[in-house]
């Protein structure tokens, strides 16, 4: 090839690239979109309690994706919890040999393809550090789930309602408001 048909070659490749490109993010936009819709997030309970600083919350996640999907991080306002954790209780064994459930950070968890993860009290949870002293004044809270397949990321935002969320409506830190 001469120089000449070289750079017009590769004039004509980047030009192309310039078509190509839109249309590539256009369908992986809307492979995440769809992978957004087939996540659902239901029953989600809050455990606050009166003392402690830190909360749990319990809710199940049904994934239809056609693959397994893995939870990463969950972010909730920074004006209600401080930040949240994904949690798990594994079983240990004392000095007498007596077993025990320990709670633990982990880093990820995975949700079947067609499968729900229930997380709830003694198993897998999620785990509200840091709670804000504004807690109460606000009637709905936003939760955004961050979601993982292979190396593609897509999220899922959903509002409660607040109150109607507490496991335990007669939460004293709410009623002193
Ligand atoms: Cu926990």
């Amino acid at each position: 090839m001469s120089t000449l048909a070289m750079r017009s070659f590769i004039f004509l490749l980047s030009f192309s690239a310039l078509f190509i490109q839109p249309i590539y993010s256009d369908i992986k936009s809307k492979e995440l979109k769809e992978n957004t819709k087939n996540i659902k997030i239901k029953d989600i309970k809050l455990k606050i309690l009166n003392g402690p600083q830190n909360g749990a919350a319990y809710l199940s996640i049904y994934n239809s994706n056609k693959y397994s999907v893995i939870l990463y991080k969950v972010e909730v306002d920074p004006d209600v919890f401080d930040r949240v954790e994904l949690h798990d209780h594994i079983e240990r064994k004392d000095g007498n040999g007596l077993k025990f459930m320990e709670m633990l950070e982990i880093p990820q968890m995975e949700i079947d393809a067609g499968g729900t993860l229930f997380l709830r009290c003694g198993g897998k949870h999620l785990m509200l550090i840091g709670i804000k002293k504004t807690l109460c004044q606000f009637e709905k809270l936003k939760f955004i789930f961050h979601f993982r397949v292979g190396a593609k990321e897509f999220t899922k935002a959903i509002e409660i309602d607040f109150k109607k969320s507490l496991l335990d409506p007669k939460n004293k830190r709410c009623e002193a408001e």
